[in-house]
């Protein structure tokens, strides 16, 4: 090693405390990233990556200089294990993160390498926290060393932002499944083929098939009068299927080519058709005090949009040429360009407009599906 090089270096303490602030930094982007939807979010993904493998450049540092108190048992205290179950997590998370830049899948169920990547980072929050109680040090001042600190901190930054560009070169070179990913780190499934596309489900929604004679959508909360419309009133009409709800023809025009970007990984770009929400929202002459537009599954699973937005969104009952199936959310799904697959709302029934934010929206995705009843 030259000389040089060794000059560049942080003491353990200030490794240990970047690490720390490293992870902070991973875990708020990593969350950010599965609610940003929007080309402009860019940068969050790009932070992630680049912090991503700064860790890795310190992480092995560390591990290197701690390697001997795993190795030698005799060195070990009560606190080791906590350590050792924290060094495995870490590479884990860094490895699974790596692999999937890089085109690798697994398949683990309903769940695929990215929701590996996702779980090893959380159960590495609650890792860190253990590792601190034991290992906890106060940073120090004086490990700050000026000049040198400031230089080693920009060769590492550098090894960062290089080693994701080479990661671009990699992927490409190799034509691998990590060469096509779009700026959210996703990558292409089943775009234009009808229903051909993936069936997810974030957590535990798995309903019965929805019968459309029983079913109905309804527009409720801020608006002048209630409107409720059963199915014909909405399904654009189907070549020869004549009988149509008063309104259907004004209501089903919306037309829409967006882009669904699952956060486990995937997208798939569809033209879908239904009915534009703004016109349902006039049609039940939205109050001015509206602000919010919350979109509720049959099965308690809801989310919401501004009201500016929400106007734009489409309520669709088709993709491409075809009705929905079950799967995809039929009879009527959410379709909210910009926004990650998650909100887009399947088996829709109410809409429903707000004066306020939805804050039990976050609850209701994780537990709805759990009890069985279809009221989550
Ligand atoms: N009611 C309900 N809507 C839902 C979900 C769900 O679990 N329940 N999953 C969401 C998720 S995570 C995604 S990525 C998309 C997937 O839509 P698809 O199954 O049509 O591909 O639906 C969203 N809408
Ligand atoms: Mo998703």
């Amino acid at each position: 090693m030259s000389t040089r090089f060794e000059r560049l270096s942080l003491s353990p303490r200030l490794v240990d405390w970047s690490i720390f602030v490293l992870l902070a930094l991973e875990l708020g982007s990593g969350l950010v990233s599965l609610v940003t939807g929007r080309p402009g979010g860019w940068v969050v993904f790009v932070a992630h990556s680049i912090g991503g493998l700064c860790l890795v450049v310190l992480v092995f540092w560390k591990l290197k200089r701690v390697r001997k108190r795993v190795t030698r048992l005799a060195a070990w205290d009560r606190a080791t294990p906590v350590s050792v179950l924290l060094a495995a997590v870490t590479l884990g998370a860094l490895g699974s993160g790596i692999a999937w830049v890089l085109g690798g899948s697994l398949a683990l169920g309903p769940w695929g390498l990215l929701n590996l990547h996702i779980g090893l980072g959380l159960v590495g929050v609650v890792v860190v926290a253990i590792h601190l109680r034991h290992r906890f040090r106060p940073p120090r001042t004086s490990d700050i060393e000026g000049r040198r600190t400031v230089l080693s901190y920009l060769a590492l930054v550098g090894i960062g932002a290089l080693a994701w560009r080479l990661q671009g070169t990699f992927n490409g070179l190799l034509k691998t499944a990590g060469a096509d990913r779009r700026f959210t780190g996703s990558r292409e499934e089943g775009s234009g083929a009808g229903n051909d596309f993936p069936v997810t489900s974030w957590v535990a929604d798995d309903p019965d098939p929805i019968d459309v004679e029983a079913w109905e959508l309804t527009v409720t909360g801020e608006v002048d009068r209630d409107l409720s419309v059963g199915y014909d009133g909405i399904a654009p009409g189907e070549g020869g299927e004549g009988g149509s709800e008063a309104g259907q023809e004004e209501r089903n025009n919306g037309h829409l080519r967006a882009t669904l970007d699952c956060t486990s990984g995937w997208y798939s770009v569809h033209d879908w058709r239904g009915v534009r929400v703004g016109n349902l929202l006039a049609e039940a002459d939205v109050t001015e005090n509206a602000r919010w537009v919350s979109f509720r599954s049959v099965t308690g699973y809801r989310w919401s949009l501004p009201i500016e937005e929400a106007r734009d969104a489409l309520l669709a009952t088709h993709v491409g040429d075809e009705r929905l199936t079950h799967g995809h959310g039929a009879p009527l799904r959410l379709v909210a360009p910009g926004r990650r697959g998650f909100q887009w709302v399947k088996w829709v029934t109410e809409v429903e407009a707000r004066e306020r934010k939805d804050p039990g929206q976050w609850l209701a995705v994780f537990v709805s599906g759990f009890d069985g009843d279809g009221e989550g």
